[in-house]
């Protein structure tokens, strides 16, 4: 028998980023929908004998019942064919949850407990679990074990322990040997955004790139069930496609040039952003929102990060008996006495300083 798997879709996610308007932010969560429409396409077409979900299908902090509505609609599009879904840490089966909210099609199954409950099909039996809170932190394979007869697989939203990254709280924490502990075949997961194939387990990522962090290629997962063992493939999926591009400053001479470089890097088809670094001559304009305006209508989706240096020499300006050589010296000893957005703040006064120095005009950020 065959299966598809999918998770961390995150419909309605916030899309609050730089330059994130409502309406860009409204087209990012439409190509999610539209995403999670193709899964479903995608399923029926491969006539697969059930669907499970590794949770954060949607997330619960800005979910709509139109949002509910839509994926009612599209389970409902499987026909006979079982939804079997795993709640996870954003979508976790609270109270006024979705899942609790919407009348289901008959072929859906939600795990809304924190621990395992059986799914029997033709030929395997599905072992899920949810996330009833946002903030589940057990380890749900902790002394469970799958019966001895027949072929088991287990559906969950949860860490792998050994990459958890830095930083990072473990949402349902496992080791990789917990998994064959159970005795299950294989277990479908959720949780990490890039697609990871272990051999007892596997992450097929988010459906979609969420942001410039998940640029490359995004999976569905198709298992395939045979006497007692799995086999797992991933299966290119993603539509939406994350790109970061570098514009080196140096040497420019003029705002003209900057706007042409980045209007040369247009892309109808990405979501790009645009990086400009290297040195800055200080008599370039550098006004982000100006060359957002002038460029943004040759992207589908523009982000202008500024991380120029300034051309100039602090060094050689410190070492000045002038006002601007005491006001280095000051600002200089201000970045070197302080830390994080503190030191941030100061460099960029000492930058916004000078421009005054250079009697340009000085826009904050
Ligand atoms: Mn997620």
């Amino acid at each position: 028998m065959h299966i598809l798997h999918a998770a961390d879709v995150h419909l309605d996610r916030a899309y609050s980023g730089a330059g994130m308007t409502a309406s860009i932010a409204g087209a990012r969560r439409q190509e999610l929908r539209e995403a999670f429409r193709r899964f479903v396409d995608l399923a029926l077409e491969l006539r697969v004998d059930a669907v499970t979900i590794g949770g954060d299908l949607y997330e619960h902090e800005r979910s709509t019942l139109d949002t509910g509505n839509f994926l009612a609609r599209q389970f409902a599009r499987l026909g006979a064919i079982p939804a079997l879904v795993s709640p996870g840490n954003h979508d976790p089966v609270v109270p006024d949850s979705l899942w609790r909210r919407v009348t289901w099609p008959g072929n859906v199954t939600i795990f809304t407990e924190p621990r395992f409950r059986a799914a029997k099909l033709a030929g395997v039996t599905i072992w899920g679990a949810g996330h009833d809170g946002p903030d589940l932190r057990q380890n749900l394979l902790e002394g469970f074990r799958v019966p001895s007869e027949g072929t088991h697989l287990l559906v969950f939203h949860g860490s792998d322990l050994h990459a958890v990254p830095e930083g990072k709280r473990a949402h349902c924490g496992f080791k990789p040997e917990d998994v064959v502990r159970t005795g299950a075949a294989f277990a479908l997961l959720g949780h990490y955004h890039g697609a990871r194939l272990a051999p007892r387990f596997a992450y097929p990522g988010s459906l979609e790139a969420l942001d410039f962090s998940e640029a490359g290629q995004h999976f569905a997962l198709r298992l395939e069930v045979g006497d007692g063992a799995a086999n797992a493939e991933l299966l290119p999926f993603g539509s939406v496609r994350y790109v970061t591009q570098t514009l080196d400053v140096t040497g420019m001479s003029s705002s003209e040039e900057l706007r042409a470089g980045i209007s040369a890097l247009g892309d109808r088809e990405a979501i790009v952003r645009v990086a400009l670094a290297g040195h800055l001559q200080a008599e370039v304009e550098l006004d982000v929102a100006a060359l957002y305006n002038a460029c943004a209508e040759r992207f589908r989706f523009l982000e202008l990060v500024d991380r120029t240096e300034p051309a100039y020499s602090l060094e050689s300006l410190a070492m000045e008996s002038t006002t601007k050589g005491a006001f280095v010296r000051l600002m200089q000893s201000r970045v070197e006495a302080s830390a994080g957005v503190e030191r941030e703040t100061a460099e960029l006064a000492l930058r916004l300083g000078l421009q005054a120095f250079e009697r340009r005009e000085v826009i904050v950020p």
